[in-house]
């Protein structure tokens, strides 16, 4: 997978160097470009921004200079850079956009071609997204039903979640199956390891029983209690066949 990121901030994504999405780049399995919005700007001050039509508070980033970046990241192939296969996916973290999911993270993982655009202040021209969508797929993507200051933190917590999907960046990929937001559509259970007892709380006794079946029987109940506690919106969202007669005792 291609993944080009465009910011005004290019240190913001540092962290993209470390841990599991680094060791992914390390290994091949992403190609990650970091690309400085300011680039594409034409005057002296590199001016990115303008004033709103209409008025208001804040400044929109304007669409010629964006337009320009991704002109220059998706030129055809064998005239620039773009794979020679690959399609971009114009991802734009924006607080009004639909929600990134463990569903949507799985969508975005099978694509090959990935294009972050983080806006700052009130937001990107309009336009820019309209007409990205004449020639690739754009989703309008927000993490979470609070308000960033720009869409960098949000596109590295979108590609962490995205990568560590991506085939061979996860050593087992047995560990997906059973974490929360996974294909149950449950959050985890506890999990515990030695000591057997720490300040006066014992691990479960029944985790310690060697009995596979009771123990898958337990991290389940475990699990629907928590998200029945937690996270009543999800179970209210399993389908009509994801609880069997025993789930619906707990
Ligand atoms: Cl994706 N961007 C910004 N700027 N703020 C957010 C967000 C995204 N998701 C939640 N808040």
């Amino acid at each position: 997978m291609r993944v080009d990121v465009v910011t005004i901030f290019p240190d913001y994504l540092a962290p993209l160097q470390l841990s599991l999405v680094g060791k992914a780049r390390e290994a091949g399995l992403i190609d990650v470009a970091v690309h400085d919005l300011r680039e594409w700007a034409t005057d002296r001050h590199r001016t990115v921004d303008d004033t709103p039509y209409g008025g208001g508070a804040g400044m929109v980033m304007k669409p010629d200079v964006w337009g320009a970046a991704l002109d220059t990241i998706t030129v055809k192939p064998g005239e620039g850079k773009g794979a020679a296969d690959a399609r971009p996916h114009l991802v734009v973290p924006t607080p009004a956009g639909e929600p990134f999911t463990q569903a949507r993270a799985a969508e975005l993982s099978a694509d090959s071609w990935l294009i972050f655009a983080c806006g700052r202040y009130e937001g990107i021209d309009a336009r820019v997204v309209a007409d990205a969508r004449t020639r690739m797929r754009v989703s309008e993507l927000s993490i979470g039903d609070y308000v960033l200051n720009g869409g960098e933190v949000a596109a590295l917590v979108m590609i962490e979640a995205i990568v560590r999907l991506i085939p061979g960046v996860i050593g087992n990929p047995e560990s997906l199956a059973e974490e929360s937001h996974g294909p149950d559509g449950l959050l985890e259970y506890p999990v515990y390891t030695k000591p057997p007892s720490w300040r006066g709380q014992d691990v479960p006794e029944i985790l310690l029983s060697g009995h596979h079946a009771k123990v898958a029987r337990w991290r389940r109940d475990e699990a629907l209690r928590l998200t029945a506690r937690r996270r009543p919106d999800l179970l209210a969202r399993l389908g009509d066949d994801a609880l069997d007669a025993r789930d619906r005792e707990v």
